[in-house]
């Protein structure tokens, strides 16, 4: 959860104003002068209602996590979902109401201890006044995170100390049905923006490192062109989580893409992503044509064969992950 529960205009009042009556019906007056009775109760109706209010808005800026100190993916998540500018804009808002009703505050109190006893209830109602105001004022912004909210609700849960690789290909190739036999358990199903299927996150372990292997359905299936701009930095936020990408094509064609479409494809992902990417070729049981099969193998470096309904080539993709991972960490060491 990214952002807490936000209450409406009214309900902020509500809150501010029942308070404050509760507390001035505590205030002890037995040895108040009974000239100043009517105005210390007045008073604690300002003074508890302004901080009640403040406290509740000061809460929900707490609770929200600082942005920009977000992994990089979150930070485009949240970009693409609600828009991180007019999320940074309502928070804002938000201290902008702190900051005026605890001048408010100080200002009523003063006119308050200034002003006549039989005036005081006039002071008050003029500060409770000008407090919702400043309420209403942030309705905007109120409403929109409270739209934030929801649309951040199931945010996917990344493991950021995992080596992390992400599923490209067409269509039907095999993306998933390569997640669930190189993870052990049934993939997480998170939300993903502008994929109606979410990300799918599927996880496991090898000589005490955490891989996991992401595939987003809709997303990296398809010709570049076709994407809006959405879409688009949709993508580069999955750059952000990429360690590799796995592109798996149909090396049988029975899915309906052509190898040279998914070659098209491939080359399109290695010109976005600055991310080394495995070449794994999938349903390898149902090639007929070995000779057509091998043009398109020869222009690449390296190569996987697997067919992933039978799980035969997962344990090479595995021993693949591990030996990058190794090699990741080598690097590491000696760039320190
Ligand atoms: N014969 C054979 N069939 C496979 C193999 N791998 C997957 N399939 C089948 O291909 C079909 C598509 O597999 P999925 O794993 O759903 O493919 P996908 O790429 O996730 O498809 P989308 O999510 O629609 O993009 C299913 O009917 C699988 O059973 C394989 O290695 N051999
Ligand atoms: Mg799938």
């Amino acid at each position: 959860m990214i952002i807490p529960t936000i209450p409406t205009p009214e309900e902020v009042l509500d809150k501010g104003f029942g308070r404050a009556k509760k507390a001035a019906n505590k205030v002890r007056t037995s040895k108040i002068p009974h000239h100043q009775k009517a105005k210390r109760i007045e008073e604690t109706r300002i003074r508890t209602a302004c901080q009640v209010i403040e406290e509740t808005f000061k809460k929900i800026l707490e609770d929200v996590p600082r942005i920009e100190e977000l992994h990089m993916f979150y930070q485009d998540y949240i970009d693409v979902t609600v828009g991180v500018d007019q999320l940074k804009k309502s928070l804002g808002a938000l201290n902008w109401a702190v900051e005026l009703i605890t001048k408010l505050e100080g200002k009523y109190i003063f006119k308050m201890r200034r002003t006549s006893p039989e005036n005081a209830s006039n002071v008050r109602r003029e500060a409770f006044g000008r407090i919702s105001s400043v309420v209403y004022r942030i309705e905007d912004e109120l409403n929109f995170l409270d739209f934030a909210k929801g649309k951040l609700r199931n945010m996917p849960t990344i493991d950021f100390d995992a080596t992390t690789a992400v599923i490209a290909g067409f269509p039907n190739v095999g993306k998933s049905t390569l997640l669930r036999q190189i993870t052990s358990a049934e993939p997480k199903v998170a939300d993903y923006p502008f994929t109606t299927q979410g990300i799918q996150i599927g996880h496991f372990e090898r000589r005490w490192q955490h891989y996991q292997i992401i595939d987003t359905p809709g997303l990296l299936d398809r010709p570049i062109n076709d994407m809006n701009e959405i879409e688009l930095n949709a993508m580069v936020a999955l750059e952000h989580l990429a360690d590799v990408i796995l592109f798996i094509f149909d090396a049988s064609e029975t899915s309906g893409y052509p190898l040279e479409s998914q070659f098209k494809l491939f080359e399109e992902i290695k010109r976005v992503f600055k991310t080394p990417i495995f070449c794994v070729f999938n349903k390898m049981d149902l090639v007929k044509n070995v000779k057509y099969l091998n043009e398109y193998i020869n222009k690449l470096e390296e190569t996987l064969m697997v067919a992933a309904a039978e799980g035969t080539g997962v344990s090479e993709i595995i021993d693949k992950l591990e030996e990058f991972n190794n090699e990741k960490k080598r690097r590491g060491r000696t760039d320190v």
